[in-house]
């Protein structure tokens, strides 16, 4: 089944040299494809709307800071199975949980600063594609 999913690079990714690495891994998966790569700045309306989930958690504050501390790279990746498959490369949010062979369980060591976001459904997909890449069909 393909489908497409939203992937940010964090600040920390872009700050620590880690896009080519980050992203070398979704090119190698088979049949997955970049549709759509940009960097940007993400300034606090969009990020209050694709954290919408989070408004009132006691990270969400410092979240938005850091994710307003310096330019993303936004991608749109298409492919088999594609929401899942970046989840799994990407590991579980705690980087110190994540294992090893993973971006997180590989570069991270802080919660908030874990490198990468990546829609968690289809439901998010399609919402968050909307918010990043709204001209993008
Ligand atoms: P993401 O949405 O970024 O892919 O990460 P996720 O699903 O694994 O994590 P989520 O629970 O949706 O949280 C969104 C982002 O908020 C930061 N966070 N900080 N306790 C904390 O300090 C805390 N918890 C979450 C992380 O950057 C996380 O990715
Ligand atoms: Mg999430």
């Amino acid at each position: 089944m393909s489908q497409r999913t939203l992937v940010l690079l964090k600040p920390d990714a872009v700050r620590r040299g880690l896009i080519g690495e980050i992203i070398g891994r979704f090119e190698k998966k088979a049949g997955w494809t970049i549709r759509a790569l940009e960097l940007r700045e993400l300034d606090r309306p969009l990020l209050e709307q694709h954290y919408a989930e989070h408004v009132g958690r006691p990270f969400y504050e410092p979240l938005v800071e850091f994710m307003s501390s310096g330019p993303s790279v936004a991608l749109v990746v298409e492919g088999e199975r594609v929401i899942e498959g970046v989840r799994a490369l990407a590991g579980p949010t705690d980087p110190i949980a994540a294992t090893p062979g993973s971006i997180r369980g590989d570069f991270g060591t802080i919660v908030r600063e874990n490198l990468i976001h990546a829609s968690d459904s289809e439901e998010s997909a399609e919402r968050e594609l909307k918010i990043f890449f709204p001209d993008f069909s």
